[in-house]
């Protein structure tokens, strides 16, 4: 069965304590997440570097998940994102984990310049309907999560890529009961809700694609019996 896979990024220049790692990690254990979409999902915490995308994000996409939930943390940010689109560029100022900056402007030359996340609108409601109030972003940036994001796009699966700005010092948050708690752990318990209409949309698409090549099937079958 094809599973939910979530990602999230490791440390990179600036952000020695990448928050989406973690995040990530603590969402697909959720074990409330377990028990809405009826399996573990698979979680990919990648390295901040360009390579990683061709040696660890595209075999991920290969084995064809249900739908991707990605996300990153923009410390400049105020609240959680919810990106609608990647472009086709990629910054060659700022150097990633390992050092490399990008080599060409395009991520993809041959590529178009943009590719939009149509699941976009109905994740964010799931996260304001899990009193999340996140806002919507066109603007991925031109580093690891724009290049991810843009990558991730390309197969027409279910995606999309959250942006968390970095956790308050604070750490605490009260959540809808009164009760102080760790800021991660309301983003987690809110992207699950997210996680969900993703995985709703990968069964549907998944389902048609079934149907379709049920009706390739059919049609060559009566051909056949009419030969
Ligand atoms: N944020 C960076 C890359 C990794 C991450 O968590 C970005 O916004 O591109």
């Amino acid at each position: 069965m094809n599973r939910l896979l979530i990602t999230g990024f490791g440390p990179f220049p600036g952000v020695p304590d990448n928050p989406s790692g973690r995040l990530a990690r603590r969402l697909a254990t959720l074990p409330r997440l377990r028990l809405i979409l009826g399996h573990r999902p698979d979680c990919l915490v990648l390295d901040t570097r360009y390579g990683a995308l061709e040696t660890h994000l595209a075999p991920a996409l290969a084995r064809e998940p249900l739908a991707v939930l990605m996300i990153g943390v923009a410390a400049r940010r105020r609240r959680v994102c919810v990106e609608s689109r990647a472009v086709n560029r990629v910054s060659r100022l700022f150097p990633d984990a390992g050092g490399m900056v990008g080599r060409r402007f395009a991520l993809d030359p041959g590529g178009p310049a943009q590719r939009w996340s149509p699941a976009a609108l109905p994740v964010r409601a799931a996260l304001r309907r899990a009193g999340l109030a996140a806002a919507p972003s066109r603007d991925a940036g031109r580093y690891l999560c724009n290049a991810s994001y843009f990558r991730a796009l390309e197969k027409g699966h279910p995606v999309v890529f959250l942006h968390i700005p970095m956790p308050p010092r604070t750490k605490r948050r009260t959540d809808g009961g009164g009760r102080r708690r760790p800021v991660l752990d309301l983003w987690a318990e809110a992207f699950a809700e997210a996680a969900r209409v993703l995985a709703l949309r990968g069964r549907a698409r998944a389902e048609s694609a079934f149907r379709r090549s049920g009706d390739r099937f059919g049609a060559r079958k009566r051909v056949s019996t009419r030969a």
